[in-house]
């Protein structure tokens, strides 16, 4: 499918949505005079422009419509097979100095980056549109909200942008006219999506990101993990909050107590599974609702933290997702939606491994070929995605737009662990519980380029999203500790651990609950856990198990703690820290310590 697009001529009243501020104008103009389009289309969100560009898209081939009767309103998009993925070696913080990136970034000179880009950019958008899309991240009347431009090449990019966050006016007439107020500058343009120009560049002092040579997801919605998390957690040290790779949920009990919990989980390793989870009937009466799936943006209120979701959508794993795994994603997806990389069904329908119902017999794959059940090749792309706006979620939260945010009593870590990590376990305070997000590690998933199923350290989720030196983060964190008078407690889970079949030993997705539960129980101050080496352990009967078919021995083993395993462990965590080069702050080299002092207890 063609995803570079010719230019498109605009009817009257569409596409002339200038803003006033001087500072954006100037900046618009200057990347006109470099990159060279045709015309210049400044979004304003409105449903006429929407209609107007997603014909325009069908024309050019960049979107296909789906069967009306089966996901209304919503399409297919594929993207180029060599991009299909963040790319994270081609991800780039440039910062003056290569300290300030650290030690987990991949750095360049800003002032040779700078020269390198707009070279790249010459004249790139000649004989294209470009358009110029505002949006605000963060609920309206957060004092957390910012906004953002990004100029793009992409009508895709615009499109998802319309439904990821909330675009057009509303940030014109945020921002104002105040040529000195911050906001993010952001310039994509597609080139010929040659791997060979591929670079996704931070300047996290100038409030700017330049992406080239993608037209795939995280590298080119640049509202998500460029702006929302590698800029914004340098804004967040820099201001005093956190920017973080985390779900938001509400969980309500019977009694209609209600406490919402973050959790960082790595790319696809099940944040917006569980943000969504529907508890088993045996839980009758409890009631998860979703803040967010993937971003959270906290600030420190009355000495407690606070999160809103930057984000207004949902930028999903398809495969796997199905009425079992998780209905209210299905019922997110199944109108005014976009699907990128999976397989188009003969009766206009989308189609994916892992979706309810028999195969199809025949479907054409991700990348556009004939595809039957006999095919060697994935129908869907494991990393294929769905685009769908938040109102389609029949759990939002209904604090989902609160300006202030909603009160964290509890911060979950988790990765992909097929050994070692334990079902659940709690930290002993805020310090130890940083400890835990900074040794966490997983296994790689499809969401990024490279190696699938490798176990690498990934502290808080953010190994790929901090926007500044890791050590520098770790300290955020410990300082942000220190300012809470009510810190939220601190969790680790793990859904991914297996049995010697290979299998997973647990359910997952809505059994989940029985994990959440527990914490809740401890939010509420239960005493029913027990000391271990590595944090508090739920003790057998702790874990609300009931009406659930598994095996005690599986119980067992998930909540085993291996001292030959944890002695591996821990070599891992020093080596991790080692590998650092001294920037990893004192106080978590003690923890470690204390973690291996236990042990010999
Ligand atoms: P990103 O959008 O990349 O940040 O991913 P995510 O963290 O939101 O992950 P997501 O919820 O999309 O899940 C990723 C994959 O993990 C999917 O294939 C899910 O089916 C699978 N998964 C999610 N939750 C569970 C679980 O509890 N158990 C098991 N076994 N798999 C799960
Ligand atoms: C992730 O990889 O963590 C995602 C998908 O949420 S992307 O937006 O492509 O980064
Ligand atoms: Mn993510």
């Amino acid at each position: 499918m063609k995803n570079i697009a010719p230019a498109i001529s605009p009817p009257a009243g569409i596409g002339d949505n200038k803003p006033v501020n001087q500072a954006v104008l100037d900046w618009v103009h200057e990347v006109e005079l470099l990159a060279k389009p045709e015309n210049v289309f400044w979004c304003d969100g409105s449903e006429r422009e929407h209609h107007f560009l997603l014909d325009q898209a069908m024309k050019q081939g960049v979107l296909i419509k789906l069967n009306e009767k089966k996901v209304p309103r919503s399409y297919l998009h594929r993207s180029n097979p060599n991009d299909v993925a963040r790319v994270e070696q081609f991800t780039f913080i440039c910062t003056p100095t290569k300290e300030e990136a650290g030690p987990t970034n991949n750095w360049s000179e800003p002032a040779e980056t700078y020269s390198k880009l707009h070279g790249l950019l010459k004249a790139a958008m000649q004989g294209r549109t470009m358009f110029v899309v505002p949006y605000i991240m963060g609920p309206p009347d957060s004092p957390l909200t910012k906004v953002g431009f990004e100029i793009t090449d992409s009508i895709y990019v615009v499109l998802s942008m319309r439904i990821m966050t909330r675009m057009g006016l509303i940030a014109v007439k945020r921002l104002g006219d105040d040529p000195a107020a911050e906001w993010n500058r952001g310039v994509h343009s597609l080139l010929d999506v040659d791997p060979a120009r591929r670079f996704i560049c931070h300047f996290p002092q100038d409030n700017t990101i330049i992406s080239v040579g993608s037209g795939y997801g995280g590298n080119v919605l640049l509202s998500k993990k460029c702006l929302a998390l590698r800029i914004g957690s340098y804004l967040a040290r820099k201001q005093g909050w956190m920017a973080e790779h985390m779900l938001i949920l509400g969980v309500e009990s019977p009694e209609d107590k209600k406490h919402y919990v973050a959790a960082a989980f790595p790319s696809a390793c099940g944040k917006t599974n569980f943000a969504m989870l529907i508890p088993p009937k045996h839980f009758a009466g409890w009631k998860v609702t979703t803040v967010g799936d993937d971003i959270a943006w906290m600030q420190i209120c009355d000495g407690r933290l606070f999160a809103v979701n930057p984000e207004n959508g949902y930028f999903g794993v398809v495969p796997g997702t199905n009425y079992r795994s998780n209905p209210n994603a299905m019922k997110s997806i199944a109108h005014d939606s976009l699907y990128t990389n999976v397989a188009l069904t003969d009766d206009g329908d989308v189609w994916w491994e892992g979706k309810d119902g028999p195969s199809p017999k025949h479907a054409i794959d991700w990348r556009g070929n004939d595809w039957t059940p006999d095919s060697k090749e994935k129908a869907a792309h494991p990393n294929s995605r769905f685009t769908a706006p938040v109102r389609n979620n029949p759990v939002l939260d209904p604090d989902f737009k609160k300006g202030d945010g909603v009160p964290i009593s509890a911060i979950i870590f988790g990765g992909r662990r097929s050994n070692t990590m334990p079902l659940l376990f709690q930290s002993f305070d805020w310090k130890h519980g940083v400890y835990l997000g900074a040794t966490m590690a997983s296994e790689t998933t499809a969401a990024a380029t490279g190696a699938v199923g490798q176990v690498r350290r990934d502290p808080m989720a953010m190994l790929p999203f901090c926007g500044y030196n890791i050590g520098d983060y770790f300290r955020h964190w410990l300082a942000i500790g220190k300012r809470l008078t009510k810190p939220p407690l601190i969790f680790n889970v793990n859904w991914f651990r297996k049995g010697e079949d290979g299998k997973f030993l647990w359910p997952g997705f809505g059994d989940n609950m029985r994990v959440l539960k527990w914490i809740i129980d401890r939010c509420e101050g239960s005493d029913g856990a027990l000391k271990s080496p590595i944090g508090w352990l739920p003790g057998l009967h702790d874990l609300d198990l009931a009406e659930l078919e598994i095996d005690h021995k599986c119980v067992d083993e998930l909540l085993e703690i291996d001292h030959e395993e944890w002695k591996k462990e821990l070599a891992e965590h020093k080596k991790f820290f080692d590998s650092l080069g001294g920037v990893v702050p004192d106080e978590l080299m003690k923890q470690r310590e204390k973690v291996a002092a236990r042990f010999k207890e």
